[in-house]
């Protein structure tokens, strides 16, 4: 495990988490699940304008739109209508890791990027807990990331991520805006037929105990409560 860099309060990077032979075993686990739940293409709200991206998930809930549902947590695959397969052992320690947050991740979207595929600047705003950070694993061809402040018109800071890198987002850049500009075609060998997969683990539903205590047992997020962007 390599260590930690703050990018900005709450930002928190660790280039080259994962060695090139953790890469690769991921990549064959992430790919074995999707012959059970194979990528899709969602669709924009209103308009239906397919994403660039594929995607599919793991755990509990998957992350899905089409045009007339809209932005929102299932249970099921979309096109099989079966439950998403489990969140793999090595994503949920990478979360606890980086997070210390204390719950499992129930979400981990699975972002396929091919030849010219992008994602526009957006805040993760779908989710109930957002006390929760999001953690995001990279694999494959270089991506440029860009994110900035949770307010329109703000300056925006760019970060190369490269296969193995992690990163995680909680406490003032929880609702930060962030995207994918572009992926380096082939600069990798780690995604058969070339790619970037992103793994994005998150919590979406809150525990009963916090939903309904709105005082008491909240330490939520020990790792990121206290974050001075110094760290
Ligand atoms: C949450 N994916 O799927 S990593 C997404 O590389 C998404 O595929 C990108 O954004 C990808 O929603 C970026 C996830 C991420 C990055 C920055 C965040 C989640 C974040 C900043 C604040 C909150
Ligand atoms: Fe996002």
């Amino acid at each position: 495990m390599s260590s930690r860099i703050a990018l900005a309060p709450g930002v928190h990077y660790w280039p080259g988490y994962l060695d090139a032979a953790g890469q690769r075993a991921l990549v064959d686990e992430v790919l074995r699940l999707t012959d059970e739940a194979p990528f899709y293409r969602a669709a924009m709200p209103r308009s239906g304008r397919p994403l660039s991206v594929q995607m599919t998930n793991f755990g509990p809930l998957g992350w899905y739109t089409d045009a007339s549902g809209g932005y929102r947590y299932e249970p099921r695959h979309p096109l099989l209508g079966t439950p998403w397969p489990e969140i793999p052992p090595t994503l949920v320690a990478i979360w606890a890791a980086t997070t210390g947050y204390p719950a499992p991740p129930d979400a981990c979207l699975v972002n396929l990027y091919r030849a010219d595929a992008r994602m526009g600047l957006h805040r993760d705003q779908d989710e109930q807990a957002l006390d929760a950070p999001v953690v995001s694993v990279s694999l494959g061809d270089s991506a440029q990331f860009r994110f900035g402040p949770a307010r329109s018109g703000a300056t925006t800071r760019k970060v190369a991520l490269n296969s193995g890198d992690v990163l995680a987002f909680g406490g003032p850049a929880r609702l930060m805006f962030h995207g994918i500009d572009r992926v380096d075609a082939n600069n990798s060998r780690v995604v058969p037929g070339g790619g970037r997969i992103n793994l994005t683990l998150r919590k979406v539903t809150i525990r009963k105990k916090e939903a309904t205590d709105q005082g008491g047992d909240r330490s939520p997020n020990a790792l990121f409560a206290l974050d001075t962007g110094r760290g």
